[in-house]
């Protein structure tokens, strides 16, 4: 039996110890910046009693925002040197829309951000300062959400087009196989580069990516660089090109979140007469108005993604969702316009959009617990979702995204399963969870048959997303 207690003040722990001053980096060596969606998840972990580091690890970020809008999936600290590509490899001066006061990446993550500085309102006592906070980063998120569904969405379908393994966060998945195989180079598209994930994490040789991978990943970014990271150019030249199940999964469930957040400072002109915001004039008129503009281009986003979710990932072949062992939902490849057959946990993810008829998510369910081998005393340790099926020929339990346990992901069932109501379901992943990072550490990802921790150790978002699980109001029955 997990002792709550001692794990809540274990991963309180890593929060503290990986806070810098200006943001929370994943792990020490291995990543010693500040990734996107990490951040998103950490701020989820630190809102219940930071609300400060939570606002300020939000504010760091998309202070890096690029002038079109894009969050990029890593700004760096240039004084760490132990992670590559650093900044000087992405050459973002090549592009009018980066940042001049500080370096980042070229490419970006999913938005989970929204829905943190929700949680950083609801979950804090100071609503001043949260709403403060959520009146000046909304105009910030809401270009976030207008890039991705412009830029990267030219088809208007609501569904976000990735250009790169590595904006998709789950790298080397086996869903990047196919669209990977298809990509060629010479020894000289390369330039001279030597990895540091193989020397920055214990084992390194059996879980992380092959170079036959990192090299591809490489000359991607090589490509990126080549069209100056001009969007329109890219979307004709890259030659990885997915509309991403999870990333446009994410978006939906986060365009929520943003309306949530409008309706709270629309509201807040009604805290201005209590308490600690007494006579303070937030809203004015023109504010008002921009608040409608901003629903109403929401509520079209939501629509489009509604319109064209089922369209994009669950091929015609599949009738109901989860008839089949196949009939999950699939990412699609828009250069071989086909659809992805690789089943992994992506495929279980739309469970958490909502999007999901009570049948459908209820045959998802049924679907979940024997594609993974799931529950207690089968196959996977605990009762957690691997990434991918652990009976597929391209699972591997020990490499990165093609079978280890990723917190991340349960978390995101396990939202799911809540908004669906299955809570008994819900509450054996939460345990699972807990028995996991209990037994094996705060750990990047786990062996999925012996629990064993993998990767980067003290790792923040999964102390961040455990944090928030132990707070959730089901602790009571523990
Ligand atoms: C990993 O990101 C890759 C490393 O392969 C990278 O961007 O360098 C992914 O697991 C990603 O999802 C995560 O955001 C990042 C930091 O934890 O590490």
């Amino acid at each position: 039996m997990t002792d709550l207690k001692k794990l809540l003040q274990k991963c309180e722990e890593v929060l503290d110890k990986n806070w810098n001053g200006s943001f929370t980096i994943p792990s020490a060596t291995l990543y010693p910046h500040q990734w996107s969606w990490d951040a998103a998840f950490i701020a989820i972990g630190n809102s219940y009693t930071h609300t400060e580091r939570a606002i300020k690890e939000i504010q760091f970020l998309f202070d890096a925002q690029w002038k079109n809008g894009m969050i990029p999936h890593i700004v760096f600290n240039e004084k760490e040197k132990t992670y590559f590509p650093a900044a000087d490899f992405y050459e973002i001066t090549r592009s009018p829309n980066a940042p001049d006061h500080i370096g980042t990446s070229g490419m970006t993550q999913p938005p989970v951000h929204a829905l943190s500085c929700y949680y950083i309102h609801q979950n804090s006592e100071h609503k001043l300062e949260t709403i403060t906070f959520l009146k000046n980063i909304l105009p910030k998120l809401m270009n976030f959400h207008r890039y991705l569904l412009t830029d990267r969405d030219p088809e208007e379908s609501g569904l976000v087009t990735i250009l790169h393994p590595w904006e998709s966060k789950e790298d080397d998945s086996p869903i990047w196989d196919q669209p990977l195989s298809r990509i060629s180079f010479t020894k000289s598209d390369l330039p001279d580069f030597k990895r540091l994930d193989i020397i920055a994490v214990e084992e390194a040789s059996e879980t992380i990516p092959s170079d036959d991978e990192y090299n591809k990943f490489i000359y991607m970014i090589e490509i990126m660089k080549k069209c100056n990271y001009d969007e329109k150019i890219m979307y004709e030249k890259m030659p990885f090109k997915i509309k991403d199940l999870l990333f446009s999964s994410i978006l939906y469930m986060v365009n929520k979140y943003l309306l949530k957040i409008i309706e709270i400072l629309e509201e807040a002109e009604g805290l201005g007469s209590v308490g600690e915001v007494q006579n303070l004039r937030l809203n004015s008129k023109d504010e008002f108005s921009k608040y409608s503009k901003y629903k109403i281009e929401i509520l079209h986003w939501i629509a489009r993604t509604e319109r064209n979710f089922y369209r994009y990932f669950l091929p015609p072949y599949y009738s109901k969702v989860g008839k089949s062992e196949l009939g999950l939902f699939l990412d699609y490849d828009l250069i071989a316009k086909d659809w992805i057959k690789t089943k992994t946990v992506s495929s279980l993810i739309p469970l958490s959009t909502g999007l999901l008829l009570p049948e459908e998510a209820e045959t998802m369910v049924k679907f979940l617990k024997h594609a993974y081998h799931y529950g207690p005393g089968k196959y996977s340790h605990e009762p957690v979702l691997p990434s991918t099926g652990l009976r597929e020929e391209y699972f591997s339990s020990l490499t990165y995204w093609r079978g280890p346990v990723w917190i991340n992901m349960n978390w995101f069932f396990w939202l799911g399963l809540l908004e669906y109501g299955y809570e008994k379901e819900a509450e054996v992943i939460r345990q699972g969870v807990f028995e996991l990072v209990q037994r094996h550490g705060v750990r990047e990802y786990y062996d999925p048959y012996i629990g064993k921790g993998l990767g980067g150790k003290d790792f923040s978002w999964i102390a961040a997303l455990v944090i928030d699980m132990l707070h959730h109001p089901n602790k009571k029955k523990n």
